[in-house]
């Protein structure tokens, strides 16, 4: 049975932003299960998610937090699953606050950040990830990378005409 991926955010007012990330995976026919858990607000929980999310067939953690987002590395404290962390723009700090919290994590346990909202690129991330043994998913990822360049190519040759 091929890997899920578990996305992980701290609040439902993350959820928009979030979305991004179950875009890509329904793209690339990636299975995944949405999850609310604050790292702050419920830490048991929390913790007890990223224990049991090897075992549950997760290969991959999308978790993505706004402010003092101590969530993507909290999970990453409590498995050894990769764990990927999406620093959401909320208050006044336009998402540099979650950034800096996300991105400098001590040695020993690593975070994988993306940009300050970059929801999608985490779940083609946590797809390639997947693909590391799932051959067929990796060829879906090689396909969707082909329609970027032919994307771009499309606007080179309209621009010429
Ligand atoms: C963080 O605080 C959440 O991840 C969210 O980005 C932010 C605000 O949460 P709410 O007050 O909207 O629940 O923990």
């Amino acid at each position: 049975m091929s890997q899920r991926v578990l996305i992980v955010m701290g609040s439902d007012s993350d959820l928009k932003v979030m979305k991004g990330a179950c875009d890509a995976l329904d793209a690339l026919g990636v299975e995944y299960e949405v999850r609310i858990s604050s790292a702050h607000r419920v830490p048991d929980k929390t913790a007890r998610l990223a224990r049991e999310a090897a075992a549950g067939g997760f290969g991959a953690i999308i978790a993505g937090a706004g402010g003092a987002a101590h969530l993507p590395g909290v999970v990453a404290a409590n498995t050894v699953l990769p764990v990927i962390g999406v620093p959401i723009e909320s208050g006044g700090l336009g998402g540099v606050d979650a950034l800096y919290a996300i991105v400098q994590m001590p040695r020993g346990i690593p975070v994988a950040t993306v940009a300050v909202n970059g929801a999608y690129n985490a779940g083609l991330l946590a797809a390639q990830i997947l693909a590391a043994g799932d051959p067929e998913l990796g060829r879906r990822l090689v396909a969707y990378r082909e329609s970027l360049a032919a994307q771009v190519e499309k606007k080179d040759d309209d621009l010429q005409r």
